[in-house]
């Protein structure tokens, strides 16, 4: 039976995956390191069953936290977090479920922080060219754009700012406030990164290639592309005025 005392912790955001969790939970799985973490919201297509009958099967390796409806995927992640650090985690990755992002890329997203090369590993569409499979044109236009409106308001040095594939060091999560961090979609992935790098955390990229999901239905809205155009400026200011202090 794979009992695993990793210090890898994969954490996995679910609003209705039942397409798409089984097939990445196993391939986490097979990889034979990290644990994970699926953070349901109440999904209504069944993804629970699915997660718990995979769960059965890696006894102490898969752990789920429900939460009583969809909260957002910033505070999933935030609870994910507290989650992996009172668990004592060293390597806290964020992953999606709908295989956008490859399981089998986890260990280039670790290795970094296991050696102490990177503090938080960004797996990154945008270094070494573009790696996106199947988005429109309009789409990548638009996160390409946010990348460079971010770059410009913020002077954050990552080529991909609204990148979901990361890996953290504990230490990283353990000097962000929490209780501070308020976005809740793409926003939240900039707002993460902005203060991992004000706090002078080493941010690394490493390449992967993002394939757009084929079964089920993307959550992203117009309202997550306002929300992240804001937070840049929210941001700037923050830093400006000196309020991105690490938490006590
Ligand atoms: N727990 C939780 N997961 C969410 C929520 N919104 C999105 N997700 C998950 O976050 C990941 C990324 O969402 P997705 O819709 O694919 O966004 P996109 O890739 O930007 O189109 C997927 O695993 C979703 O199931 C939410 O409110 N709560
Ligand atoms: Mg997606």
């Amino acid at each position: 039976m794979p009992v695993s005392r990793s210090n890898a912790l994969v954490i996995i955001p679910t609003f209705n995956e039942a397409k798409n969790i089984a097939s990445a939970l196993n391939q986490v799985m097979d990889l034979n390191d990290p644990d994970i973490l699926v953070v349901d919201d109440s999904s209504t297509d069944g993804t629970a069953e699915i997660v718990a009958s995979i769960k059965s099967r890696f006894p102490g390796r898969i752990h789920v936290l429900s939460r009583p409806g969809k909260l957002g995927l910033g505070t999933a992640y935030l609870a994910g977090f507290e989650f992996a650090l009172e668990h004592g985690y060293t390597c806290i990755c964020e992953m999606d479920a709908d295989l956008s992002h490859q399981p089998s890329d986890l260990p280039s997203l670790i290795a970094p922080i296991r050696e102490d090369r990177a503090d938080l590993v960004v797996g990154s569409r945008y270094i070494k060219g573009v790696r996106v499979i199947n988005w429109p044109l309009s789409r990548l236009i638009l996160s390409y754009g946010a990348g460079i409106y971010t770059r410009v308001i913020t002077r954050l040095p990552v080529a991909d700012v609204t990148a979901g594939f990361k890996c953290y060091h504990r230490k990283v999560l353990e000097a962000i406030p929490f209780d501070r961090i308020k976005s809740n979609g793409y926003s939240f992935q900039i707002e993460m990164k902005y203060w991992a790098w004000k706090l002078g955390f080493r941010v690394r990229e490493v390449p992967i290639i993002f394939i757009e999901r084929t079964e089920g239905d993307s959550k992203m809205s117009r309202a997550i592309v306002y929300e992240a155009a804001w937070k840049v400026w929210e941001l700037r200011l923050k830093s400006l005025l000196g309020r991105m202090k690490p938490s006590a």
